[in-house]
Formats: C-alpha cells, sequence, structure tokens
C-alpha cells in the first residue's frame, strides 16, 4: 500500500475534475485501446477502472492496456474482490454508506485489507452513496436501497455522517446508465455540508449534465455509458472542465 497522499492531493488541488470510468465488460480489445488514446489525447484526469461483473477474462490485460496507452492515474472502482490489481496506481476504497448491509460497508473490505496492504495502491477512503433508482445494477448487486431523489437531506447527513467517520471523499452515485442525473439540489445539499471532495456519477450524457454537476458543486463528475455509446464525447466533456 502506497503511504504518499499523491493522488489524494491531485483530488483537493482545487480544479474541477473528468474520470471517464471503463467498465471492461463493456469494450472489445480494439475498443479498448481506443479509448485509452482518447483518454490520453483529450488529457482526462483519471481512469475509474471497474464494473459490476467480469464477464470477459480480460480484466488485467485491458488495464495493462489503460497503462500502455494513457499516462493519466488509474483508479480502480471495484464492483467486487475480484476488480482488485497492483498495475493501477489506486483504489477507491468504497464503504457504501448509504445501504445498510454489512458486507459493503466493511465486510469486503476486511478480506481485501491484507491483499491492499501488501500492493503498491493508494488508497482512497471514499463514502459511496447511492441514490434515485432501486433498479440500477448496483442497488440489485449490493443489496441496497438507494437514497430517492427529493431526500436530499438523507443525503446531506449519510454524507456528514462519512466524513465524520473519517473518510475522505464522497461519491454520489446515481447507477451507471441512470435515466436522469443526480438532481442538482441534491448536489448543492451534499455539497453545503461537507468538506471533503465530491465525486458525482450517473446518467451525465452530455456536457451541459457535467458542467450542470460541478456547478452544483461536484469537483469530479464520472462518465462512463455515454462515452461507451459515443467515444468522442469525451474531448468535448475534457474541453468543457478544462477551458
Ligand atoms: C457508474 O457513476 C458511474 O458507477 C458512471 O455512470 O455509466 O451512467 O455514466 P454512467
Amino acid at each position: 500500500m502506497k503511504m504518499t497522499d499523491e493522488l489524494y492531493l491531485r483530488f483537493r488541488d482545487g480544479k474541477k475534475k473528468f474520470a471517464p470510468l471503463i467498465d471492461p465488460d463493456k469494450y472489445s480489445s480494439e475498443g479498448i485501446k481506443k479509448i485509452a488514446c482518447l483518454c490520453e489525447k483529450s488529457g482526462v484526469d483519471f481512469i475509474f477502472y471497474g464494473g459490476s461483473l467480469l464477464i470477459q477474462n480480460n480484466f488485467e490485460s485491458y488495464l495493462s492496456i489503460l497503462k500502455e496507452n494513457c499516462g493519466c492515474p488509474v483508479i480502480l472502482f471495484p464492483g467486487s474482490l475480484f476488480q482488485i490489481s497492483n498495475k493501477a496506481d489506486g483504489i477507491l476504497l468504497l464503504s457504501m454508506i448509504s445501504g445498510r448491509n454489512p458486507e459493503m460497508l466493511i465486510g469486503q473490505h476486511v478480506i481485501a485489507a491484507p491483499f491492499i496492504k501488501a500492493s503498491n495502491l493508494e488508497v482512497l477512503p471514499t463514502g459511496y452513496i447511492l441514490t434515485g433508482n432501486t433498479s440500477s445494477s448496483v442497488a440489485y448487486m449490493s443489496q441496497t436501497t438507494p437514497i430517492p431523489y427529493g431526500k436530499d437531506e438523507i443525503a446531506a447527513s449519510t454524507a456528514m455522517a462519512g466524513e465524520m467517520l473519517g473518510l475522505r471523499m464522497i461519491y454520489l452515485e446515481a447507477g451507471s446508465g441512470a435515466v436522469e442525473p443526480i438532481p442538482l439540489s441534491m448536489i448543492r445539499r451534499v455539497r453545503e455540508c461537507i468538506g471533503i471532495s465530491l465525486i458525482v456519477g450517473g446518467g451525465i450524457c452530455n456536457p451541459k449534465d457535467a458542467q450542470d454537476a460541478l456547478d452544483a458543486g461536484a469537483d469530479v463528475i464520472v462518465v462512463g455509458n455515454a462515452l461507451e455509446k459515443n467515444p468522442g464525447l469525451i474531448f468535448e466533456i475534457s474541453e468543457r472542465i478544462h477551458k
């Protein structure tokens, strides 16, 4: 486990950030190289890497392709214990604080801890807050209930509790492919209540959605699905954020 705070300090440098989410199950072997090169050319800040499942046996090989073709840090966003690798730069150690499933709060972390400790990964302790639709893959896979849209105070109180427990970042998640991104009022309310970095993702489909989430108080926006459909969007979003 890397004891430096290099990645953490990048999150904290006050600049708005864009992290494409690359799910290895969603890309062909040509596609993964192409998206890695687009990440490099467009100057994204981080690549988040992971997904709900691993259908193809490509987790490690695709991670190598990302590292070979893009210079930005690759941060694991693990859907399971099968998605931890020393080839990445860091790991979002997600505790699902919106849920009440002990496995997602601490159980899986206990199993992973010795492996992560022996790795070179920088650990980014992150409070994961699932919101919105109960039919998202992440709600099903985690067996947790998302905080409904409109319940901004519950989201804010959950984020505050995460910060008070010492977590270093909050990830406000609508679920991959969410029909509606997280309402801006919820992002604003969470932002008002915490001082740690705020990552927002799920259902962000275009530069305007990305800008709106950042203006509402997100420090980092994550886009997965929309880039799988239209990889060129990576330039539009990157330009908008880094202008
Ligand atoms: C999912 O927040 C991420 O965990 C990204 O969501 O795939 O909808 O962009 P999308």
